[in-house]
Order: C-alpha cells, then structure tokens, then sequence
C-alpha cells in the first residue's frame, strides 16, 4: 500500500507473509475510516459487542478466552545468545532452538485469515525520545487496541528508515501449552503466539516499551522502567514531576490520577497525569532526567475502580474504550464489575457470557478480577498539558514502594543515589490471601521489573548505578509504603488523595524546603513535616507510621541477604556494600 519503500521492512514483512499464509494483507494507515470498518467488522463477526452509544460512545465489549485472561511469566522468555545474560529472573531458550519451535506454529497460522500490518510509534512520532515498530496480526481486536495504546499508521510508518522493532503475533487455537510470549533482544524481535489476551499481544507495552527497551536503554545509556508519571502543581504555579514503581495491587493507576485533597485543593494544587505503567527516562542537556511515557492510552484493570478510589480513571472510559472481561448489564448495554458501584446489574451476562446475577451468582464475580479497559489518554480529565511534549518532562524524584505491613515506614529517603538503587532493588510486597504463596512472604520485586527486565538483573542495576556519572543533576529517591497496618490488621493511612502529603515532603526535600531526621535506613520526616491538616489521622499515628523497627529491619537484612544470593558474582559490588551498611548501621 505503499506506506513505505524500506527495503529491510519490507523483505521481513514478506518472510513472515510466506510463513503465516494469510489470504490478504492489510496496512493500518491510522485513518479512523480504516478503524470505523474494523470495528464493525468485529461486531459482526462477534469479537466484539457494541455498548449503549448514548451512554458510552465509542465504546465496545470483547470476551477474550477463559484460558486466556493474563499475562503468563512461565511462558514469556528472553532468547539471548547466551543464557546467563537472561539471568536467574527470566525465562531463557536458545534463539535458534526457538525460532524453529515459534515456525513451526506460525507456519501456516494465518491461512483464510488476514495479516494486519500495524507500523507504531512508542512516544511521540518524530521525537527524540520516540521508538518505531511493527506488529503483523490477525487480530482486529489487537489492532483496536493498539490504535488506542499507540500511535499507529501513516505518521509512524514515515519514520521506519530510523530502525523498527519486528513484531509477529497468531492467535492460533490458544492452545495454553502452545503459548509464548518472546523477546529476542538481538534481533529487536518480538513474537507471541496462542494468546489473544492484551498484556501478551499488545506487544507496544511491556514486550516492547520494557522487555526490549530495557536493553535498548542499557546500550544507549537511558532507562526503561515500570513507572508512573506524575506532575505536582503547588500554589505558585509551578509543577514538579515525580515518577513511581509499584508492585501490581499497590494502587499505581490510582497515584498516577491522584486527586489532591480539598484543602489542598483549595490552596491551588493540582496533579496533571503523564503516565500510568511506563516512563523512558534519559539525561537532558541540563543534567536532570527527564521522562516520556511512551504509550497513548490505559490498559487499566476495572475491577475496583469507581467513582470514590478513582474518578478520573472512571470518567477516562466513558468514551472511546474497549472493556475486556468485563460484565454486560443485558438492561441497558452496559458494563459493570466488581466495586464499581453497590448496584449489580440483575440481568447481566459474566465476563464470560453466561447469564449472572447477584442472586443467582453464589460469589462468582460478574468481571475477571483481572478484567480491563483500554481507553485513550487525552479522554483522562487530569492529563498533563506536557503530556505530548516531545522532551518530556523533568523529574525531581523517583518513588519505590510495596506493600508492608510493618517493616516500611510512610516514607524514607535514600541517602545518595547508590543507596536510592539499593531501596528500589530491595522492593517488595506481602502477599495478600488474593495471590498464591504463603500470606505474609515478601515477594521480592526490584523496581517493580521481575516480570520485565529484558536482561540479567544484576546487570541492570548496573546500569542503574553507572547512570549516576551522566546525571549531573539527578532526582532524589523515595520509598513509600500506604500499607502499614494495625494490631488489628488494619489500615493506619488512608491513603489514596492524602497520599499528596507524603508527596508534599518529597518534593519540598528535592528543593531543601523541608527537614528531616536521619535513621539507620535513610532520612525520615520529622512527624511536623507532614501537613494533617484536614485529615483524620494524630500526631501519635503519624509518629507510629514513621517509625523504624530496628528488630524487623535486622531480619530485612537476613531476607535481601537470601533474595541477592541468587544473582551470584553479578551482583554489583556497590549494592553488596549498601546493605552491609545497612546492617552495620542497624548493629550500631
Ligand atoms: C500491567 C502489569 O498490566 O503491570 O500493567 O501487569
Ligand atoms: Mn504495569
């Protein structure tokens, strides 16, 4: 169709035509008539159910496979050349052994079916920061979705002759034991197979803008992360950026739409949204660091999200949205899922298609817990006026956070930046009765990356540590933790909006606006350098939540201990030095 002459493009393009057999090739322009007839297309063929277009314009339904509902880390692999470049974190097969496993699947797998050829862009077409790629699919529900989580067609397709990340996904028959999800960092190559589920297809996201990015920005000296952005705007006018890794089901999308409590909001602040899931961070002509998030949309979970613990997620997907495994209010053609509101839908169909009803249901949910929405960023009300600037924005701190019950206090700050990679390797969260595994076992998670470092983990705090030389100006590092509970198992914080006072200090700290007290783990706040006005909590609680445990923190010491050996000789010197200071602090 002539979107591009690249020769390299189009030789891979015709290898992948002779191996999937599709009947017929289409190009994705971008254009929203090429959409328009796509989406129709998938009503009437079913793969997609229309919504109620006066209540939710735009908006439509898709039920992906019951067996098909998640990502699934035991099937996605890093195929390096050499295995131990994977590391002990990743799943890992030889390339060659598994190119000629993923040929074999795709080798006739699009027969009487169509290729899609969705040339993207990660971040905004023609900016520095901006990576291009390819997906070939032959699902329309990929292509929806990533019209919506990317910039796709003409405009991206005009810049291929700068490099582009070959991507090739087949549904097939979803066979589970078929399944892959594959990045080859040599080749900047992507492949998934037997899934149809977003987090495996949508390969913009976490096998492109992480997996592959994360090696991309080690050879050219940048950071991949799972981040959120957030801009923080005080009474004078001027906003500041943090960026923040968390855990899944620490509440990130919420912090990413923070709404800040009256009082503050009274006195002029406000949070812009730049970013819920990924930042690329790279160092500026001015030695700070600044970050783009590299997606066009949110591929948000719904389940839990409503008009009290997120608004402007909610009000993001009343238009232009396409809901996963949702449920399907028969009444009135809409959706609904757990906690959005306290009304069930009497007439409703579950998430996967069968008639449900509060009454009848006997505790089966009516939405997957892990049932989604895609919905375009610029439909968010909170969405950064900075959010398509091509330089991004600058960041003055970066937040780790998990969730503890009792060794984390509210919110430390590292000593320096070693230390700062030293608190996001350490990351952690208890397992709640939700996930499998013994409650209360920290389940480690350095920079929220486990399931997405595209390379060994050692290397890439490595590369964490050695950014420090080109960063002349480089953003403080927080820990937060909104977890903390009571004898009682309890809550102590309330989180959510007033989480903004933890996010007060920690800017007031990166311009020296505020004090502190040093701990044998970093610097803490003084319990008067956290504003309570407004908010139900004492002096007394807030003193408790920024306490430090000497005795937890010294079995902290044995569990990293434990959780380091793993990574053997790679294990950068500078983190082993931390945490034996640490220890001798705690031992002091
Ligand atoms: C996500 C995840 O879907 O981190 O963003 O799993
Ligand atoms: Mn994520």
């Amino acid at each position: 169709m002539g979107m591009t002459n690249n020769k390299t493009v189009l030789d891979w393009i015709d290898q992948q035509i002779a191996l999937c057999k599709p009947e017929k090739v289409v190009w994705i322009d971008g254009s929203e008539e090429q959409l328009e007839a796509l989406r129709q297309e998938a009503c009437a063929t079913g793969e997609m159910y229309k919504l109620n277009q006066e209540k939710l314009p735009g908006c439509y339904l898709h039920r992906s496979d019951p067996t098909d509902v998640a990502r699934v880390e035991s099937r996605t692999f890093i195929c390096c050349e050499k295995k131990e470049d994977a590391g002990p974190t990743n799943n890992w097969m030889d390339p060659k052994e598994m190119y000629a496993k993923l040929n074999k699947l795709y080798d006739g797998s699009m027969k009487g079916l169509t290729m899609y050829v969705i040339p993207y862009c990660m971040g905004v077409v023609g900016s520095p920061f901006a990576k291009y790629g390819i997906e070939l699919t032959d699902s329309i529900y990929v292509v929806l979705n990533m019209a919506i989580m990317t910039r796709v067609g003409k405009d991206a397709a005009a810049y291929l002759d700068e490099g582009f990340i070959k991507g090739l996904h087949a549904k097939r028959d979803l066979n589970p034991d078929d399944r892959y999800i594959v990045q080859f960092p040599q080749d900047n190559a992507i492949c998934s197979v037997n899934s149809g589920y977003g987090g495996n297809v949508l390969q913009g996201k976490k096998c492109f803008a992480l997996r592959i990015a994360s090696n991309l920005g080690r050879q050219e000296g940048w950071l991949a992360e799972h981040m959120l952005i957030l801009g923080i705007q005080n009474p004078q006018g001027e906003v500041r950026y943090v960026t923040g890794a968390f855990p899944s089901a620490c509440g990130k999308t919420n912090l990413a739409m923070l709404i800040p409590p009256e009082g503050y909001q009274k006195d002029g602040w406000k949070c812009w949204c730049v970013g819920d899931d990924i930042a690329w961070m790279r160092v500026g002509p001015d030695g700070r660091l600044w970050a783009v998030n590299p997606e066009n949309g949110f591929f948000g979970v719904a389940p839990g999200t409503n008009e009290k613990s997120n608004p402007n997620a909610l009000h993001t997907t009343q238009k232009g949205t396409i809901f996963t495994n949702v449920a399907l209010n028969l009444d009135d053609d809409t959706v609904w899922w757990e906690k959005l509101d306290k009304n069930p839908p009497h007439n409703a169909l579950d998430w996967m298609g069968n008639p449900w009803s509060p009454e009848t249901a006997g505790g089966r949910p009516a939405a997957h817990p892990n049932s989604r929405f895609t919905a375009p960023a610029k439909n968010c009300p909170c969405i950064s006026p900075e959010f398509e600037n091509p330089n991004g924005v600058p960041i003055s701190a970066i937040i780790f956070g998990g969730r503890r019950a009792k060794t984390a206090p509210l919110v430390y700050q590292s000593r320096d930046w070693a230390h700062g990679v030293f608190v996001g390797s350490i990351m952690g969260s208890e397992k709640t009765a939700a996930a499998e595994g013994t409650v209360g076992e920290t389940r480690r998670d350095p920079m929220a990356m486990i399931p997405f470092c595209g390379y060994h983990m050692a290397d890439y705090w490595q590369h964490w540590l050695d950014m420090e030389k080109s960063i002349s100006n480089p953003p403080k590092i927080f820990n937060v933790n909104w977890f903390r509970t009571d004898d009682k198992g309890e809550f102590i914080w309330p989180g959510f909006g007033e989480n903004m006072r933890v996010l007060e200090w920690i800017l007031k700290r990166c311009f020296d606006e505020t004090g502190a007290r040093e701990t044998e783990i970093g610097y803490l706040p003084n319990v008067d350098d956290i504003n309570l006005e407004g908010v139900d909590v004492s002096r007394e609680t807030l003193a408790d939540l920024l306490s430090v445990d000497k005795a937890l923190w010294t079995e902290e010491v044995a569990g990293i201990r434990d959780f380091y050996r793993q990574f053997g000789d790679k294990l950068p010197k500078a983190l082993a030095d931390e945490l034996d200071a640490l220890e001798a602090r705690l031992k002091a």
